[in-house]
């Protein structure tokens, strides 16, 4: 099973999404591991998006993420990454398809509501960024032969 970071962003928290959007990844078959309110400070959103420190948009990218409360969670599941990012669309709310987290909600590149690791390796580290280990709950959800099943 794999693990991968969920952010509901500032703006998801602002326009009192973040229930809808976390119904969206359970009723998919992902399961919470772990899963709390932060307002993140300038130095977590900075080491989050490290990545994009050379581009134009990082600065006004860091002040959206320290904007407000950010939900974090780590979900939990088969090819977890995959299924979250398909889930929530491409990065321009106006390209990304109808049926997925920003192509119904966002019509922003920056504003797009969710956050979500691109690969397991980043998982692992943005997971560890979020999240102290204590904070993440192991149990097996009682439906996981189903899945594994094929
Ligand atoms: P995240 O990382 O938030 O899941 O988004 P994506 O994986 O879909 O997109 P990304 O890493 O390319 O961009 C990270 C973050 O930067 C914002 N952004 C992006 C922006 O404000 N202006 C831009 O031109 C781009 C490309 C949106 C998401």
């Amino acid at each position: 099973m794999e693990r991968t970071l969920i952010l509901l962003k500032p703006d998801a928290v602002q326009r009192r999404l973040a229930g809808d959007l976390i119904a969206k990844f359970e009723r998919k078959g992902l399961r919470l591991a772990g899963l709390k309110l932060i307002h993140a400070s300038k130095s977590l959103a900075e080491k989050h998006y490290e990545v994009h420190k050379e581009r134009p948009f990082y600065g006004s990218l860091i002040s959206f993420l320290t904007s407000g409360p950010t939900v974090a969670m780590v979900l939990e599941g088969r090819e977890a990454v995959t299924v979250a990012r398909n889930l929530i669309g491409a990065t321009d709310g106006v390209k990304a398809a109808p049926g997925t987290i920003r192509g119904d909600y966002a019509i922003s590149v920056q504003n797009n509501l969710v956050h979500g690791s691109d690969s397991a390796e980043n998982a692992a580290k943005e997971i560890a960024l979020w999240f102290q280990e204590a904070e993440l709950v192991t149990f097996t959800p009682i439906d996981t032969p189903w899945v594994a099943g094929g």
